[in-house]
């Protein structure tokens, strides 16, 4: 019998791409990349099978002991059933609950941060529509930077005036293949980073790039403990990193050029400040230590030859630094940022076409592509009446330390006392570090709200499951930084089950707090975006840019914006004109030294680059103990937990585990062969993982990507073995410097050995246990 023919195609974003998405008898039955994209992401393989899954939250549910015994710390968390309630009666409960801490704790007692990557969509975005409802009901605790680039959105407007400029003015690609001779790339450039883009992306051009870099005889040097952290076809030179380490060889490049007379005097002069209290650093005129090749030989297992050798090829080419997000994630990850651009600066070559400093090629799929500089539609989240906040990665410190003092970015500021956490868009048993310690966290607030689509760790841990639908069951629009391309998000699927919008559950919760006028403004989703779109329209008028009006721009199902420049190079306009375009630094320049970073007397990030010793690294007396560094790096068949219950990446697991990636040797040693379970830990905790034997590694290094969803064999009890292999149960809780407090999730010592016990099953993607207990 001839089968039905397919619907058309409707549009749709996703952080991984946008796509179109082909429905039958209320199933996905396509999803086909956007028609402008040369390598739609292997994501999209997901996409059909995660849609429905049995993991998804079909109704409202309450913790069986939050209802028995109200609101109070609760240890229970995480391993405790569920009773499913009607919207009505689960929505009265947690205003009412809503309503006792504000009044009673005042507003700074709601700790909504919420971070996370939720879904694309402009409207639709969970956190501007929580934080937009709580500003609505007086305000709460905020969080501030990301876990992504934590360190580095506090150490650059010290060093380089902003973020901003690094990360969306990058150097673009036409400029790297056009004038760059030489990329040297700490921490690599991955292909399946860049995937990826907060808030979509529509051309995947990284792989393409690369291929073109290698047929224009482009060199690039990889220090990396991963092989696999550059594509194969650049033909890079691997130099196998000891992890952690690379500010040692950064500096000693720095130490060749100086003292071989390669830097660039006049640029340090013009262009820089501080170079004269960092020189005395490099060459050890205080500490009696010159950071040369020898040196960092000790530290990072790279050759002092081909350091030197290196610096000199440097200071002969037209050369571009890069670094990895991945690399300000662990501990002092601010040095290896701050220490790319000295380099960079030495060199001579920021602002020349192609050369200096780059940060996050590989990283994100944004980094290095055309600008467009437009600002797109939002969803305005009013104002917030509470001043306190965190560094986003310090939550469990927050929660077990209420009222304890803390540093950040020169400030001493005390930990507020939360006592209802509400989450929406974020699965901080993702993203967190130390998972154990997270539990312990979480088992101390009076209540945890989430709104999950799916039944996470973190909806686990929570008092109210509030069940969200996913951006394929409403309507939106969305766009990435810098992407062409704004895309209408049609609706293709039904609500799952009882799922609501997350702006449907705020909008009840604010009729029942008496703020529902303010926070809907009386407009339905649809009235919603035609108000943004329109608003931005005319804004875009007013900047000579013509779009569609939203009927039009709907149906077309995307509308295609205006480049604004596609060949710069990063500060080539400061390099230009320096004094008109001054840095916004204290000095108007890139500060090699920072009197004010100096002043804030940190032990761990002084006024200048340095390398300080982790207390987790292969050179440091904890590797006796545990003597394999595992890198916890971002995944490839899926982002971060989302996608981990879709088809493509549950193909990737062994048994059911998320692959562990060994060395020969390594696995030689503990009688590991591939394909065998292996238990891994730390002193924090444990997983078992899959073991995969590969030369793509260095030895003493293993790879454990995250978002395999925490899993613990037994959740009453504490520090339980997570038979999934989440590397969150083994990484370390810590800030990476008083400075940024940001996550060190990257890196962490462990040991491992064969598991030969009986396998328990995989628990993380059955939803919990429901009970039926009347109120
Ligand atoms: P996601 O898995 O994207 O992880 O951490 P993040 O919390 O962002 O979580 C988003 C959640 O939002 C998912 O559970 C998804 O189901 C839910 N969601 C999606 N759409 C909606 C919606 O419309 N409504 C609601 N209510 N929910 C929705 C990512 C973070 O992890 C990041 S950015 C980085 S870079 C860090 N990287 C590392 C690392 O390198 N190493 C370690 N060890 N740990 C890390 N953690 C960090």
């Amino acid at each position: 019998m001839p089968s039905k023919p397919a619907r058309r195609l409707l549009p749709h974003l996703s952080h991984w791409g946008a796509f179109g998405v082909r429905v039958e008898g209320g199933a996905i039955v396509g999803v086909e990349g956007h028609r402008d994209d040369p390598e739609p992401s292997p994501l999209l393989r997901n996409i059909a099978s995660a849609a429905h899954h049995p993991s998804r939250v079909a109704q409202p549910l309450v913790r069986r002991g939050w209802l028995e015994r109200g609101p109070g710390p609760d240890d229970r968390r995480g391993a405790d059933e569920f009773v499913a309630l009607p919207w009505t009666e689960a929505l009265d409960l947690l205003a009412r609950e809503l309503e006792r801490v504000r009044t009673r704790f005042g507003n700074a007692a709601i700790f909504g941060g919420s971070y996370g990557w939720a879904s694309a969509g402009r409207f639709h975005h969970s956190q501007s529509q929580l934080h937009r409802f709580l500003n609505c009901i007086g305000g709460y605790t905020r969080s501030v930077n990301s876990y992504s680039i934590g360190a580095s959105e506090v150490l650059l407007p010290h060093v380089v005036g902003s973020l901003g400029e690094v990360r969306l003015r990058a150097t673009t690609w036409k400029a790297i293949l056009e004038h760059t001779e030489l990329i040297v790339a700490f921490g690599g450039m991955a292909l399946k980073n860049s995937s990826v883009s907060p808030g979509g992306v529509t051309r995947h051009t990284l792989r393409g790039n690369q291929r073109e870099a290698a047929r224009r005889g482009l060199r690039v040097e990889l220090f990396s403990p991963l092989r696999d952290d550059l594509a194969p076809e650049l033909n890079a030179s691997w130099h196998a990193i000891v992890p952690g380490t690379d500010t040692a060889v950064m500096l000693a490049l720095a130490h060749t050029l100086v003292t071989e007379n390669l830097h660039d005097r006049a640029f340090l002069a013009r262009y820089t400040t501080g170079f004269e209290r960092f020189r005395e650093y490099l060459v050890g005129d205080k500490d009696g230590v010159p950071k040369d090749a020898e040196w960092a030989e000790r530290i990072s297992s790279i050759a002092a030859s081909e350091i030197r050798a290196l610096a000199r090829r440097m200071a002969a080419a037209r050369t571009l630094v890069t670094v990895s997000w991945s690399l300000q994630r662990a501990r002092h990850g601010e040095q290896p940022v701050w220490m790319g651009i000295a380099l960079s600066a030495l060199l001579g070559q920021i602002g020349l076409p192609g050369g200096g400093f780059g940060h996050g090629y590989g990283s994100m799929a944004d980094v290095g592509a055309p600008t467009v500089s437009l600002r797109l539609p939002f969803l305005p989240q009013g104002l917030n009446a509470v001043e306190s906040f965190i560094p986003v990665a310090r939550i469990a410190d927050m929660l077990l330390h209420p009222g304890e003092p803390f540093d950040y970015n020169g400030q001493r500021l005390d930990y507020p006392d939360a006592r209802l956490v509400y989450w929406a868009g974020g699965n901080p048993f993702h993203h967190h570090q130390d998972l154990n310690r997270l539990r312990r966290a979480f088992a101390r607030p009076d209540t945890i709200v989430v709104h999950e689509p799916y039944f996470t760790a973190m909806a686990r841990h929570a008092d109210f499951v509030l069940p969200a639908t996913t951006s394929l069951e409403r309507e939106d629009f969305g766009a990435g930084n810098n992407d062409r391309y704004l895309i209408a998000m049609h609706r293709a699927l039904d609500p799952y089950g009882e799922a609501r919008d997350d702006y449907a559950i705020f909008r009840e919760l604010a009729g029942r707090l008496g703020v529902e006028p303010a926070f809907s403004e009386g407009r339905s989703p649809r009235e919603w975006l035609e108000h943004l779109y329109e608003r931005w329209r005319m804004q875009l008028v007013e900047r000579d840019v013509r779009v569609p009006a939203f009927a039009e721009f709907w149906a077309n199902g995307d509308v295609e914006l205006p480049v604004s420049s596609d060949d710069h190079t990063l500060f080539d306009r400061f390099r230009a004109d320096p004094d008109g375009r001054r840095l916004a630094t204290p000095s108007g320049r890139i500060e090699i030294f920072s009197e004010r970073v100096d002043g804030f007397g940190y032990d761990d990030c002084p006024g200048h680059p340095a390398w300080l010793e982790p207390e987790e690294w292969l050179g440091g007396p904890r590797a006796k103990q545990f003597p394999l560094h595992l890198i916890a790096n971002q995944p490839s068949t899926r982002l971060h937990s989302q996608l981990d219950a879709g088809d493509h990446s549950r193909a990737s697991k062994i048994r059911g585990r998320e692959p562990i990636r060994i060395h020969p040797i390594d696995a030689a040693a503990r009688g590991i062969r591939d394909g065998d379970i292996v238990r891994v830990w730390s002193d924090r905790g444990a997983c078992l993982a899959g073991a995969v034997l590969s030369e793509d590694v260095r030895p003493s290094v293993v790879q454990l990507s995250t978002g395999a969803w925490f899993d613990p064999e037994d959740p009453h009890t504490p520090g339980s073995l997570c038979v999934h292999g989440n590397p969150n149960t083994v990484t370390v809780d810590r800030g990476t410097s008083r400075l940024a407090q940001g996550s060190t999730g990257q890196h962490a010592l462990v040991e491992l050995e064969r598991f030969d016990g009986e396998l328990p099953p995989i628990r993380a993607f059955d939803p919990p246990g429901l009970v039926t207990a009347a109120l």
